[in-house]
């Protein structure tokens, strides 16, 4: 279970632009691994493309995906979002279960999978309302730090969630409700995502997660800027 000692992710987005020098700056930077993941326009053909590109330097590459129909196997590990303040439930259990009804006449090759710890599931709380994963998951945004920590609750203790990641994705999100959601999370791992483009930032968040997400910084402020995120 080597994921669980990772305490920086790389998320690139297959439906971005990603030059030679962003996949290799990525590769040398001592990132722990990558993510692909997108919320839009995201594609089995972009997402394959793009692990090809990342596969060759030998990073532990993950897939996140965001339907059923852009899932990859190829990759070292499957992460699976559950978004546990969605107001629909297609988000929570729905798309999983067309997921596996598109597997169902082999699964015990599937439950295998996640036996064997390849798919993990990942209990988002997406918390900024401006959003494309916000808007097109219909999350339940407005909520205060209690309420955030009791999602995390849910998912880690009911739902038996092996990642909690708080999801502010586009904008630094507020290290106290992050603070006060480590305090519930007591088992599983606490990622954050969002808005990190600063050394400081990536140690403010990384003070109360386990580990921290980026993505947006090396498209929009570039290779140096995302080199200063790491721990
Ligand atoms: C998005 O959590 C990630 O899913 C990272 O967020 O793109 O804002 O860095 P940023």
């Amino acid at each position: 279970m080597r994921w669980k000692k990772w305490r920086h992710i790389t998320k690139l987005d297959p439906d971005r632009v990603n030059t030679d020098e962003i996949i290799k700056a990525v590769a040398d930077s001592g990132t722990d691994a990558v993510m692909i993941s997108g919320t839009q326009n995201v594609t089995y053909e972009k997402s394959k493309s793009l692990i090809e590109k990342i596969s060759q330097y030998g990073l532990p590459v993950v897939v996140e995906p965001s339907d059923p129909s852009n899932v990859v196997f190829d990759v070292d590990y499957l992460f699976i979002p559950t978004v546990l303040n969605s107001a629909e439930g297609d988000w929570i259990t729905g798309k999983h279960a067309q997921w596996v009804r598109m597997h169902y006449e082999n699964l015990p090759k599937f439950a295998e999978m996640m036996d064997s710890g390849f798919i993990q599931l990942e209990g988002y709380i997406v918390l900024n309302p401006e959003s494309a994963v916000a808007r097109v998951t219909k999350a339940i945004c407005d909520i205060n730090k209690e309420l955030a920590a009791s999602y995390a609750f849910v998912g880690e203790k009911m739902f038996n969630l092996p990642i909690i990641y708080i999801e502010y994705s586009g904008t630094y999100g507020d290290p106290e409700l992050v603070a006060e959601v480590k305090k519930a999370v007591k088992k599983a791992r606490l990622f954050y995502g969002g808005g990190i483009d600063s050394g400081e930032k990536a140690k403010e968040m990384l003070k109360y997660a386990d580990a921290i997400i980026v993505g947006n910084v090396i498209y929009e402020k570039g290779v140096d800027a995302y080199l200063q995120t790491l721990p």
